[in-house]
């Protein structure tokens, strides 16, 4: 089975395995804001965890999204601070999807001082922060490496768990577009609908299910498209205006920033959102070689080289300016 996988995808850790097989109880968290393969990691990993007579809690920091309500057992998945007051910190944590600890909002507070702690996670800018380090940039999704653990604990997974891992791996791979969709994605994608995942189901319930609000949002975002260097950089934004209005809470932006890559030419793609006043959140995108990760440690963010986040801490159009300037910069640099 293993040597089926494709080159550079690590073997599962023998510590991940013991780590599982030497405790009870365990807290399963992921990253705020979570998207399908944050939840769907965490949906398969609490459905692994009882599969071995064990027990686990799902929570996260903010209310769970209801872009994910179609999954079995979805009320898994507790938001912090709203039923959470009967948990104790837990002494066994397991992280999946979030590269470090700060990415798992106040969730973390239900882990104890002492508490071992599992990090799974596919993002190379991964801190190893935790006791155990399971992390492997070739995956293409955290979802793909729990497909790898299920499959080394030999467990039969159900259809209900192949939807969640199946959603994790379109989600991060673009709908099978980006170039992490490797030979191997595609095997273990086959093997999840073979276990019962249903690709047209899922792609309804994740593509075609938006709000009015957010088709209106890309409307008005496609308006703000500029290209900058010789037409390889595009650049496209929200005013905080425009997030602070009413209709805002209705929005999605997942994918929007791919509008702006999919322009001829266009290597780079960033979208610009003021979230609060002084406060610009990026998420950068790129179709070349050009490694966006790099660029979004500068500002203290990162990701992966075809898809990173940043946050600067200034108004959108100071913070536009200072990306572009780095982004010519490391354009120059080759
Ligand atoms: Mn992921």
């Amino acid at each position: 089975m293993f040597s089926a996988r494709g080159a550079g995808v690590q073997m599962v850790p023998a510590k991940a395995i013991s780590f599982l097989m030497d405790a009870e109880h365990f807290l399963v968290l992921t990253h705020i804001n979570p998207d399908g393969d944050g939840l769907g990691s965490a949906m398969a990993m609490k459905w692994l965890i009882e599969q071995l007579g064990k027990k686990a809690e799902i929570v996260i920091d903010s209310e769970p999204p209801d872009m994910f309500a179609f999954f079995t057992n979805y009320e898994w998945v507790k938001q912090y601070g709203l039923e959470t007051d009967s948990l104790e910190p837990f002494n066994t944590v397991i992280t999946v999807d979030a590269p470090n600890i700060e990415r798992l909002g106040d969730a973390a507070k239900l882990i104890a001082d002492d508490a071992n702690i599992l990090c799974i996670d596919h993002h190379v800018s991964a801190k190893n922060f935790a006791d155990v380090n399971y992390i492997d940039g070739a995956s293409a999704a955290t979802a793909q490496m729990i497909y790898y653990l299920a499959t080394e604990l030999k467990l039969d997974i159900t259809p209900e768990t192949a939807e969640y891992l199946y959603t994790g791996i379109v989600i991060d791979t673009g709908r099978f577009r980006f170039s992490n969709t490797t030979p191997e994605v595609l095997h273990t994608a086959g093997e999840l609908v073979k276990a019962g995942a249903d690709p047209d189901k899922i792609s309804r319930h994740l593509y075609y299910n938006n709000t009015l609000e957010t088709t209106q949002a890309l409307g008005k975002l496609l308006e703000t498209v500029e290209l900058h260097f010789n037409g390889k950089v595009a650049t496209a934004y929200f005013t905080n205006d425009y997030i602070s209005g009413d209709h805002w809470k209705n929005v999605d932006t997942e994918g929007f920033v791919n509008h702006a890559l999919s322009i001829h030419g266009v290597e780079v793609a960033m979208l610009l959102r003021e979230v609060t006043t002084g406060i610009t959140r990026a998420s950068l995108r790129a179709k070349g070689s050009f490694d966006v990760n790099k660029l979004a440690q500068i500002f203290g963010g990162g990701g992966h080289a075809k898809a990173a986040g940043l946050t600067i801490n200034e108004p959108l159009e100071k913070a536009k300016k200072m990306l572009l300037e780095e982004t010519e910069r490391a354009m120059n640099a080759g």
